[in-house]
């Protein structure tokens, strides 16, 4: 079974964990969001492509969610003595990452080889493939913040140094309009037996990957079953502020709002039993439900989640 999963966002990488563990690693391909990509110390940073590799790759600090496990923080704080930036945490090895994959894109390497080399010298053999190798950049507008330049911030500036404290007037997807698939990816959802999208926040994580024009169409038009795993249990978010950008962009904050969010090219959509009362409402919109419990606290339970997935993707 060929498996294509769209991710982004800290909550993707335990489903794909749990896919990895499933899956004959040439069976599954990612598709990762770098929406959320920034420059910092003038680096480039992929936090969702080194997400998604990290955990492939058994390195990733499950408890943050991001970055390496074991990990220090020496450069940070000698950076901090010198006055520089220091509210995006670098760790020593993840900077490794950074300054890799810095140099061969200024040699003018594309992300999506410099993903592919990093992947394979970690040891993993699935295919993860950035959104596209063009630039494509969420930002957020906020009235919150009188000095940023024109109310919009960065995604990172937004979610990190901000903390997301700020409100969201609007969110958007800047380069989008002339990114194009990265190559494989338009193939990589055309060619599955199944799309997986990944319980990931379905505006800022999975919305700048539907932004690149040609995926929807894609996945309009692809033969596979595309099944996904709501992000958001009753009226929130498992985790991060999801619910806070969904209504900015006018979507309930609820599995329907996911569904919404989706429209039309989403064959079913997995939901926690505590929304089992929306399962007629899904079907209304031509959407199979799935209900299970979506919390995955361990890898067990990622497992678990990840059969159901590909079981629900079959029904
Ligand atoms: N998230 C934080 O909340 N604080 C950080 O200092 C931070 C550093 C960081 C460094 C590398 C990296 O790959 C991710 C990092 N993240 C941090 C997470 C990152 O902001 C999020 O993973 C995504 O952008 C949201 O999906």
């Amino acid at each position: 079974m060929r498996v294509t999963a769209l991710a982004g966002g800290t909550g993707a990488a335990k489903l794909i964990r749990g896919l990895a563990a499933i899956l004959p690693p040439s069976h599954l391909t990612v598709v990762v969001n770098t929406g959320d990509d920034a420059r910092i110390w003038g680096l480039h940073v992929s936090p969702d492509l080194d997400s998604v590799t990290y955990a492939l790759a058994g390195r990733l600090d499950i408890a943050r969610g991001w970055g390496l496990h074991d990990e220090t923080f020496n450069c940070l704080d000698a950076m901090a003595h010198l006055g520089a930036e220091t509210w995006f945490n670098l760790g020593d090895r993840d900077l490794a990452t950074h300054l890799f994959r810095t140099e061969r894109l200024t040699a003018g390497e594309p992300l999506s080889a410099v993903t592919a080399e990093l992947a394979r010298r970690q040891g993993v053999a699935a295919l993860i493939l950035p959104m596209s190798d063009d630039p494509v950049r969420t930002r957020i507008l906020t009235s919150d913040l009188p000095g940023a330049s024109d109310g919009w911030l960065d995604f990172q500036e937004y979610f990190v140094r901000e903390k997301a404290n700020v409100a969201v007037i609007d969110i958007a997807y800047a380069g989008a309009g002339n990114a194009r698939p990265a190559p494989g990816v338009v193939d990589a959802i055309a060619g599955a037996d199944v799309v997986v999208v990944c319980p990931s926040n379905p505006v800022t994580s999975i919305g700048p990957i539907l932004a690149v024009p040609g995926l929807v169409t894609a996945l309009h038009d692809t033969r596979a079953r595309v099944i996904g795993v709501s992000p958001i249990v009753g009226d929130a978010p498992v985790s991060g502020p999801a619910g806070a950008l969904m209504r900015a962009r006018g979507l309930p904050v609820s599995p329907l709002g996911v569904a919404q969010a989706y429209g039309g090219w989403l064959d079913s959509l997995v939901v926690d039993t505590r929304d089992a009362t929306l399962a007629p409402a899904l079907r209304d919109l031509g959407i199979a439900p799935v209900v299970v419990d979506i919390i995955m606290t361990d890898h067990v339970r990622e497992v678990a989640l990840a059969s159901v997935v590909l079981d629900g993707a079959g029904s």
